[in-house]
């Protein structure tokens, strides 16, 4: 490739002339916009240890009221993004959120969209347009762009949970805001009980269903009994994977992140293949070995690692005699709608 003219070849004077009329060369930065055969992502293969995490977060709880917070996180942030970027990678954000008993955080609804995956306790609940999700371990509620949202909680021990948003593609298209609100008043319905048999739509004869997002809450039980049923079905089938899906429409749960449930079966090693979206990994049951380019990690129940994307991933369930679960998010939906997903063998 034909190495291309620097800034510093240039008469400085001439350099000067064009920025005064807010004019840059392109030929200097040509390669690092367009760099030879595959992208150079900023997303570093990272970890985080929720062992090492949570005392942190608990610690916010002492030090942080609810009123001072509104939400009490920390962020799961990306080396290679700078820390105080809020990047996993460069469309996700993560968090780990920690709600104590009898704390309510307040009602909002904002442009980036939301999930979250219950990490530890009970007695949480979100809820989201109207509907009130109970948070377990395990399970997947969505708050997608625009529906109010807020969280309270009656249990009596901490609840903790992970938050995944495409905060940072919204907030680079400069399109992030929210809006606060009122208490909300619960609705009657549940999503998560009229959608819970696959296959089986309910069926409106004189109304139809005007809701984008008729299924909220998705519970670990039936995301767990559909991985082991898969697993036993098709013994012969090496990735036991399942997608969150809009049950209405069959497509991803939400427009720009993609969410995904694998099951590893006692000792299994599974090589995924290299694809253009960054990933996240988070172990619901078991003990999991990621290998990311060169990086290493050795993953406990509630840990979380990302990967950059056009990287092979490497995950073996640490186990010989139980399967291992895996919550998944990437960038996929984001990818296809843009043109630019690849899997590259
Ligand atoms: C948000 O609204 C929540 O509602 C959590 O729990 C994390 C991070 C950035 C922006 C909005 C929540 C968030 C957030």
């Amino acid at each position: 490739m034909t190495e291309l003219g620097r800034l510093e070849d240039l008469p400085a004077d001439y350099v000067q002339d064009l920025r005064k009329l807010n004019l840059v060369p392109l030929w200097p930065s040509l390669r690092a916009v367009l760099p030879p055969g595959k992208p150079r992502p900023n997303t570093q293969p990272t970890c985080w240890s929720y062992e090492a995490l949570r005392p942190l977060l608990m610690r916010a709880g002492e030090l942080t009221p609810m009123e001072k917070a509104e939400r009490r996180v920390l962020v799961l942030a990306n080396p290679g993004h700078g820390l105080d970027n809020m990047k996993a990678s460069a469309a996700m954000y993560l968090g780990m959120q920690l709600l104590l008993p009898g704390e309510w955080a307040p009602s909002h609804r904002h442009t980036p969209n939301a999930v979250r995956m219950i990490v530890e306790g009970e007695g949480a609940y979100t809820t989201v347009d109207g509907e009130k999700c109970p948070m377990s371990r395990g399970d997947l509620i969505l708050t997608p762009t625009g529906l109010w949202h807020e969280h309270g909680h009656d249990g009596t021990a901490p609840v903790v949970w992970l938050d995944v948003l495409d905060l940072p593609l919204v907030y680079y298209m400069e399109t992030s805001y929210a809006i606060e609100g009122q208490r909300q008043t619960v609705q009657p319905g549940r999503g998560d009980q009229v959608y819970a048999r696959g296959g089986l739509l309910p069926t409106p004869v004189f109304t139809r269903s005007s809701k984008a997002y008729p299924m909220l809450r998705y519970p670990w039980a039936e995301a767990r009994a559909a991985l082991q049923a898969l697993g036993q079905d098709r013994p012969d089938q090496e990735a036991v994977q399942i997608t969150y899906v809009n049950p209405e429409t069959g497509g991803d749960a939400l427009n720009i992140l993609g969410f995904y449930a694998l099951m590893l079966r006692p000792g299994q090693t599974l090589r995924l293949p290299a694809r253009s979206p960054a990933s996240v990994f988070h172990v619901i049951e078991g003990g999991v070995a990621a290998t990311i380019e060169s990086s290493e990690f050795t993953l406990a129940e509630a840990d979380t690692c990302c990967a950059p994307g056009y990287t092979a991933v490497a995950l073996r369930n640490r186990s010989a005699d139980q399967p291992a679960f895996v919550f998944i998010a990437d960038e996929a939906p984001l990818h296809r709608k843009l043109g630019v997903f690849e899997v590259r063998a």
